[in-house]
């Protein structure tokens, strides 16, 4: 996966951020091939409390993943094809698990996260399949928080949770076990449905370095704007309100605690790859397409990674994987969603200059996921094995950040606003890839074959079933350091 605030090295402008304090997944991204998540119940508080102080040099910080990207890059520069054994531990809490390590009067944080990723509310709200729908060991008991265990595979990673688990002992118990993995050869950094991931992050000033600072100073790579870390970190400047790039107040903090601690949205969203590639060959049928140019429409973006923005018809691989160029693109000028549907997964979830500017950037993620399960085994044409994504986002306010995008997938009608060339109103229908609808119903997409560079056929595509799951969910908060050794020990 690609290192989250794009490029390393040190931005000319911005904020000092306190790197010995933020957990290293959170800014950047532990550095992952594979990934353990372990959901643990506090069993004795006082031993956990105890653990926790021993085992707590053990947390990976955003500085020792920034040296540890010079390391991996001067291992690269000098030839070696063999990844390095580099692992990595950071660790979460759900509002139950703060509740028993400082107490149950301890002051209300962000309401979504106290009503937790498994709330009524919540699921109502996103649209989420019911609990009675989540793997049974995942809501067998109650979850508390959360280590993520990096490294260089899966059995190294499994080998060192044990080790953590060892040191543990009865002071907590694993609820559940999950493992990431990257996929195999040249899939690797591509998702399940073959896209390639981790292209568009959002910049963090103070962290990431500009490629040209003198022409576009609001910006890390092409097209990636710097953002004010209080969007993703308590205790430092955020966005302003209205204004895209002017320092707006730090998010506000419910308790001193929070300093240099995000919240942690975990997402398991299986993938149904097969039923996925047979419907979009079956539909571009339908419609007179090539299968690859629908399944481009759907997401905004090639499987090499090039925008539909600037390739619209054909992928252009060189584009794909230039981070020079592939993300350095708006939507607003392609009025009629000719280059790119309205709903095209990349155009809901960050619509760019289809809305106000300011109001862009206040809805952002750094999104630190990675996938899960085999690839498609021969013969598989409906999904046998459990698949798909273990999503991951990090934000300081889940309801304007994380929610609000899912609602945006969710809703029909977003982006509003938009005219057809004759005239009338677009309604643009559901995000193909996470959309939801209730009760995991029939759901729409408006214009999945291009009217590209002009014309003004009138196409719908309809999906019976979403291609996504969600099969387990959870709301953390990822302390700092000093909040780990202190208020939590
Ligand atoms: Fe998405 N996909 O393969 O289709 N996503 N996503 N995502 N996603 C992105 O730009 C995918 C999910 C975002 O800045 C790419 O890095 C899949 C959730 C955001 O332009 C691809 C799943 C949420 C962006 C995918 C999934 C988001 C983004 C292009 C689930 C939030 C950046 C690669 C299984 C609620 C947009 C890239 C930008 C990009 C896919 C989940 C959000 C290929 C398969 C749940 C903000």
């Amino acid at each position: 996966m690609h290192s989250a605030a794009g490029a390393m090295g040190t931005s000319v402008q911005g904020p000092g951020l306190n790197l010995d304090e933020i957990q290293g997944d959170v800014l950047l991204g532990l550095q992952k091939h594979a990934e353990a998540f372990l959901f643990f119940k506090i069993e004795t508080i006082p031993l956990f409390k105890r653990w926790l102080h021993h085992y707590l040099q053990h947390i990976t910080t955003i500085r020792q993943v920034q040296q540890r990207e010079l390391t991996v890059r001067r291992h690269r520069q000098l030839g070696h094809k063999t990844r390095q054994s580099l692992y990595g531990l950071n660790m979460g809490f759900t509002g139950r698990g703060l509740n028993a390590l400082v107490g149950t009067r301890r002051p209300r944080l962000d309401p979504s996260f106290e009503e937790g990723a498994d709330g009524g509310g919540t699921i109502a709200r996103l649209k989420d399949p019911p609990k009675s729908h989540w793997l049974p060991k995942f809501v067998s008991d109650r979850i508390d928080g959360v280590f993520l265990l990096t490294g260089p595979d899966p059995s190294s990673v499994t080998f060192h949770s044990n080790l953590l688990l060892n040191f543990l002992g009865t002071s907590a118990k694993v609820v559940n076990t999950e493992m990431g993995a990257t996929r195999p050869g040249a899939e690797r950094g591509h998702e399940h449905f073959g896209f390639l991931d981790g292209i568009s992050q959002p910049g963090v000033r103070g962290l990431t370095s500009q490629s040209n600072a003198i022409r576009e100073p609001d910006q890390g790579l092409p097209g990636q704007d710097l953002l004010w870390p209080g969007e993703f970190v308590f205790g430092y400047p955020g966005q302003h309100q209205e204004h895209p790039t002017k320092e707006g107040p730090p998010p506000e903090m419910a308790a001193p605690w929070m300093r240099n601690g995000s919240y942690m949205v975990f997402r398991r969203l299986e993938q149904k790859v097969p039923e996925f590639r047979k419907f979009v060959r079956e539909q571009a049928a339908r419609l007179g397409m090539d299968w690859e140019l629908l399944a481009a429409r759907m997401v905004g973006r090639w499987t090499s990674g090039a925008p539909m923005e600037l390739a619209p018809l054909r992928d252009n691989p060189a584009l794909g994987g230039d981070d020079k160029r592939n993300n350095d693109f708006e939507f607003a000028e392609d009025r009629f969603q000719r280059k790119c549907p309205y709903a095209a997964h990349i155009r809901k979830v960050y619509p760019r200059d289809d809305v106000n500017e300011a109001e862009a950037q206040r809805h952002r993620i750094i999104r630190q996921g990675i996938p899960f399960g085999p690839e498609v085994a021969p013969g598989e044409t409906t999904t046998r094995y459990s698949r798909g994504l273990m999503f991951v986002c990090y934000q300081t306010s889940i309801e304007r950040q994380f929610e609000y995008i899912q609602r945006q997938a969710n809703d029909p009608g977003f982006v509003g606003g938009k005219r057809r060339p004759g005239g009338g109103a677009v309604m643009p229908g559901f995000d193909p890839i996470i959309g939801q609808a209730e009760g995991n119903g029939p759901r729409e997409m408006d214009e999945p074959y291009p009217n590209y560079p002009a014309g003004n056929r009138r196409t719908t595509l309809e999906m019976p079933k979403q291609f996504v799951e969600l099969t387990a969910a959870g709301y953390f908060f990822m302390p700092s350091i000093t909040t780990l050794r202190s208020v939590l020990t």
